[in-house]
């Protein structure tokens, strides 16, 4: 093994210097965090993923064979936010993201993925298919009385038509939620896989039923990473018991292909309450899964 030991790998995302998306993959932190209902703190997040993230430079996917070093992907930085507003932050997101072809976001809160979507679908020009992987539905019409904070985001985004609720699967829900939310998003067309579910039917089975939703629609994955059990993602903002361990979440992804992914988020990583960054390990990986995949 040569080159440069881990532990000093450069400061970008798998140690990416290279800060020109052109023809290839952009990732961005998008440092947001106004929107959260319980706990604050995962605007810390992207330096966190991104320090995290030198654990899965030294060598290729052991799956897909893919060395992230070969990648065409590019660190763009951080993500303008207008402190303290957050329609202001949202129009500021989606402004960001819409010069950007393929976008791999790190957050922030799950407020930040309204925006990308609103940018994506206007790129795609049709709405997108979903994989939400998350302890919530987040189909909430309002958090306590706030429209667009990180509990309302699908809600927004179904009404909207960015995504096709036909072609939109949640996978690990399990939190206290209203019947009326619950039923609501079911009668928009929306599969729920809770976590128990997962836990019956394995990974390869709730992959093939992923494939069956989306089929060949243009897709979006958005993985809040509350949908790891608080064991294995202690740092994030509401934590539910009973989720999926972080192999469940990697035997999942793996098996997506086929898929056709136009972007991906990882949000919801509060490093104020990780322990031993395996919260921002976990999250790192998640997104290095789907760049590798
Ligand atoms: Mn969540």
């Amino acid at each position: 093994m040569a080159g440069t030991p881990t532990f000093a790998t450069p400061p970008g995302f798998l140690g990416v210097q290279r800060r020109d998306p052109a023809g290839g993959i952009a990732v961005a932190g998008i440092p947001l965090d106004i929107g959260t209902t319980n706990r604050a703190g995962a605007r810390d997040a992207p330096r966190a993923i991104r320090a995290a993230s030198r654990m899965l430079v030294d060598g290729a996917h052991p799956g897909s064979w893919v060395d992230p070093a070969t990648l065409p992907i590019a660190d763009i930085g951080d993500f303008a936010i207008a402190l303290g507003d957050i329609p202001a932050s949202l129009a500021l997101i989606e402004q960001q993201a819409s010069v950007i072809d393929h976008l791999v976001a790190l957050g922030g809160e799950h407020g930040i993925t309204l925006p990308l979507l609103r940018a994506l679908r206007q790129r795609v020009g049709a709405p997108l298919a979903l994989v939400h992987c998350d302890a919530h539905v987040d189909t909430w019409p309002d958090n306590f009385g706030q429209a667009y904070a990180h509990g309302s985001v699908f809600w927004h985004a179904i009404r909207e038509g960015l995504v096709d609720p036909r072609r939109t699967i949640q996978i690990g829900i399990r939190s206290p939620v209203q019947r009326e939310v619950w039923d609501w998003t079911l009668a928009q067309g929306v599969t729920i896989v809770t976590a128990q579910d997962f836990f019956e039917l394995g990974p390869p089975a709730v992959a093939a039923k992923v494939r069956e939703v989306v089929g060949a629609a243009p897709a979006y994955l958005s993985f809040d990473i509350d949908v790891l059990d608080p064991a294995f993602a202690p740092g994030t903002g509401t934590p539910e018991i009973g989720g999926l361990a972080s192999w469940q979440a990697q035997a999942l992804l793996r098996r997506l292909d086929g898929v056709d992914f136009r972007g991906m988020d990882v949000v919801e990583v509060l490093p104020a309450h990780d322990v031993a960054e395996i919260t921002a390990l976990a999250a790192a990986t998640m997104a290095w899964e789907y760049l590798c995949r």
